[in-house]
């Protein structure tokens, strides 16, 4: 991306950029996904357009095999034709339905799942901002606190980015993520 700040937690490296997730070279991206893990719009569209529909059913056998995603919590598939891995499949609260505190417990449990599978780096997107209408500055607090958080303990990942589509978001989450690191 062309866009970015970067901010060090010990041997992590956190960088806020400006872009396309679906075309971010990481290890697993995350989507902003549905309890169900059927992947309309937002985000969740475009990496299925862009990766394929294998991750729509490896997504659907997820759901098969282990029921649905709590909200704040994670599913893995492959990543298709990305240049990722893996998709990390993140539900975060429905504002004014869930509490955005679960948000938090998205970005904790993606970053435990890469982990588990040894991975060096993550991109998240603003989970929560699009179709589940929660506004940026409260979910960049919630996402910048969890990572600045989880940093320390971290001991494959050493690159997280956080990857918002468009200038305000962008401008807004830069505004928070100074602010908290
Ligand atoms: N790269 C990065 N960010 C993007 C991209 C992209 N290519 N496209 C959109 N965004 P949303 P949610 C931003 O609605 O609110 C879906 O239907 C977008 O501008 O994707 O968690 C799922 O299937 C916004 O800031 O996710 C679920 O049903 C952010 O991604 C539901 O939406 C998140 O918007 C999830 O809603």
């Amino acid at each position: 991306p062309l866009l970015s700040m970067e901010f060090r937690v010990g041997a992590v490296s956190v960088v806020v950029a400006k872009g396309d997730i679906t075309e971010v070279e990481a290890d697993a991206i995350v989507n902003a996904a549905n309890s169900y893990l059927e992947h309309g719009g937002g985000v969740a569209g475009a990496i299925v357009r862009k990766g394929g529909q294998v991750i729509q059913e490896e997504s659907r056998e997820w759901v098969r095999r282990h029921g649905p995603v709590p909200v704040g919590g994670v599913a893995v598939t492959s990543a298709g034709r990305l240049k990722a891995r893996y998709v990390i499949h993140a539900v975060g609260p429905r504002c004014g339905a869930e509490p955005i505190e679960k948000l938090g417990d998205a970005v904790r449990n993606a970053l435990a799942k890469a982990e588990e599978l040894g991975l060096s780096s993550i991109a998240f997107p603003a989970i929560s901002t699009g179709v589940f209408g929660c506004p940026y500055e409260a979910a960049a607090e919630q996402m910048a606190r969890a990572i600045k958080e989880a940093a320390p303990g971290l001991r494959t990942v050493r690159r997280v980015l956080v990857v918002l589509y468009g200038d305000e978001a962008y401008q807004k989450f830069l505004e928070v993520f100074k602010k908290i690191f």
